[in-house]
């Protein structure tokens, strides 16, 4: 689209919204006690099981009023349409002319989603065969490297969307992957990080998969540069490079100009962000630690919340409520955060992977049609694994002055039976919740024969929201499940809040800027930026010798 889109009704003038806000107030001095005393049944009621996730949304700050207003919101910001327009393949990135189709690459092969008339399913699965077959071969022994020896050491050089998904996957289905191979990411132009992942590897037994969509980031392409030298100081032959170098991404020429074979390189489209690649070929590294097979649960799992996205009536569409609930704390309660609380240590990155997902695709003040917002977008999301968080920083959740809501996270079953530690760590996610709804009024303090002036200290205000999401057992399936729930949580509060979730124009500047000082500090040059930046510029180099 090269021309601004027809306008929208603007948020502010919808009346569902206008609504919230009233309704808002109504609720604001309603205690979560009352609202479950008033209710006996509310913990039956706020819940919706859908594709394999039980979701607990009953000790939230709302009421059946609440909930018919939010679904009135997403009608009437037409979020149905969106949806619709998403999966049709219409360019809705408009600032990139672009369509939105990671569903499309966990569609099954009989499914059909044309962009421009032309069907992408087919290519989307070529690619995965291929990927498939590259997997086998290497995970089998039969691809050699240089020596003659197989791959044992898995390297993948990206960053941003092209790391943190394949980070975040692997120690995710750690269970589930090739224990006699290492598998490791490598992503920050700080040379550590690279140095930190080869010290203990030798070059004839490693692989790196170079995964950049634009095949021109400088971080990745530092890194692939300084791989290649490394490789070539042990096996000292230019040759070798089609051996250890496997290149995912969309720019065939960039590739070839590196010196990978197209053979070896693993394409992807113009039509899959960045933050939505991980089941793209971007997933490489997943597909090579945890086979094919389990590559393919992992991409079923996601199909079937797509699905579920697309079709389920909204009232029992597990990503349209989790979103519309998060847009309830976010713009009516002056919420700046959402903590995700996985209670399972495999999910160890989930947050910092949903860090890049929701915040790159809602930290945006614009809307699309280009008005400055007058309201709250995109919340700051972050989390820990628990119970390591409880020891930390929920001490703020629970008598801080901020309104923070969480997403607790908890399985059914481990992975790890030993003991009773999964009964343990699962009665912990059941204790916070329950303590951050229900508090402890200063009579129960009491009551406990603490001394007058220590009451205050003790005291629990409660009243802090939190949903619940139980799973049977983290398998590839549930966790792709879980990648797309939020996926789509983030479609849903970007069509709320009517911003385009699929660019990132923000993180342009400081990459242009990056280049320019990059080439002040290799020569000696006339600073002319501000004086605090010519100042620490002039520092540095002074620091570096
Ligand atoms: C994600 C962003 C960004 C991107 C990285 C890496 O949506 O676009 O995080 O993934 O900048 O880009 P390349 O894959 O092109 O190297």
């Amino acid at each position: 689209m090269s021309t601004a889109p027809a306008p929208k009704t603007p948020l502010g003038k919808l009346s569902a919204w206008n609504d919230l806000k009233q309704h808002a107030e109504e609720l604001r001095g309603k205690h979560l006690r009352e609202l479950f005393a008033s209710d006996a049944a509310r913990g039956e009621k706020f819940r919706v099981e859908a594709e394999g996730i039980y979701l607990d949304y009953a000790k939230n700050r709302i009421t059946d009023k609440t909930m018919q207003l939010l679904l009135e919101l997403a009608a009437q910001s037409g979020l149905r349409e969106r949806i619709d327009a998403m999966f049709r393949g219409e360019k809705i990135n408009i600032t990139e002319d672009r369509a939105v189709l990671h569903v499309a690459l966990r569609a099954p092969k009989s499914a059909s989603i044309k962009v421009d008339g032309e069907d992408v399913v087919p290519e989307v699965h070529t690619v995965l065969d291929r990927m498939s077959a590259f997997a086998d071969r290497l995970r089998s022994g039969e691809w050699k490297g240089h020596t003659g020896k197989p791959i044992k050491n898995v390297i993948n050089i990206g960053i941003g969307g092209s790391d943190l998904g394949p980070v975040m996957a692997y120690e995710a289905l750690r269970h589930y992957s090739r224990r006699d191979m290492n598998f490791r990411f490598v992503s920050n132009v700080d040379g550590t990080d690279f140095a930190e992942a080869t010290h203990d590897l030798s070059a004839d037994e490693t692989l790196f998969i170079v995964s950049s969509k634009t095949f021109t980031t400088l971080e990745t392409m530092t890194n692939a540069q300084t791989a290649r030298k490394w490789a070539l100081e042990s096996l000292k032959d230019e040759s070798a490079i089609a051996r250890h170098f496997v290149a995912v991404s969309t720019n065939a020429a960039e590739v070839t100009k590196f010196g990978i074979d197209t053979a070896n390189m693993f394409g992807f489209w113009d039509w899959v962000g960045g933050r939505y690649s991980m089941d793209s070929a971007i997933g490489l590294s997943t597909m090579l630690a945890v086979g094919p097979e389990n590559f393919r649960r992992l991409l079923a799992g996601f199909h079937t919340m797509d699905e579920h996205f697309r079709t389920a009536p909204f009232e029992q569409n597990l990503p349209v409520i989790m979103g519309l609930l998060s847009v309830w704390y976010n713009d009516f309660f002056d919420a700046q955060t959402v903590a995700v609380l996985p209670y399972e240590q495999y999910l160890k990155r989930f947050p910092a992977y949903l860090q890049q997902l929701t915040m790159e695709s809602n930290g945006k003040h614009v809307t699309l049609g280009g008005e400055t917002v007058s309201y709250q977008t995109g919340p700051v999301y972050w989390g820990e694994p628990g119970t390591n968080g409880q020891h930390s920083f929920y001490q703020l959740i629970h008598q801080g002055t901020k309104l923070i809501p969480c997403d607790f996270i908890g399985f059914g079953k481990t992975l790890n039976p030993l003991g009773n530690h999964h009964d343990l760590l699962m009665a912990n996610v059941f204790a916070q919740s329950e303590a951050l709804a229900f508090g402890k009024t200063a009579e129960e303090v009491k009551a406990e024969g603490v001394a007058d002036w220590l009451v205050p200290h003790k005291v629990f205000e409660g009243n802090r929201p939190s949903n619940t999401l139980l799973l049977k057992e983290l398998t590839p399936e549930a966790l792709g499940k879980l990648i797309a729930l939020y996926e789509h949580i983030v479609f849903t509060q970007g069509t709320v809040w009517q911003v385009n979730s699929f660019d990132q124009w923000g993180v342009e500047l400081g990459k242009v800027l990056a280049k320019k000082i990059a080439g002040e500090l290799a020569a000696p040059a006339d600073l002319q930026h501000d004086s605090s930046t010519n100042t620490l510029i002039t520092r540095y180099k002074q620091l570096r010798g």
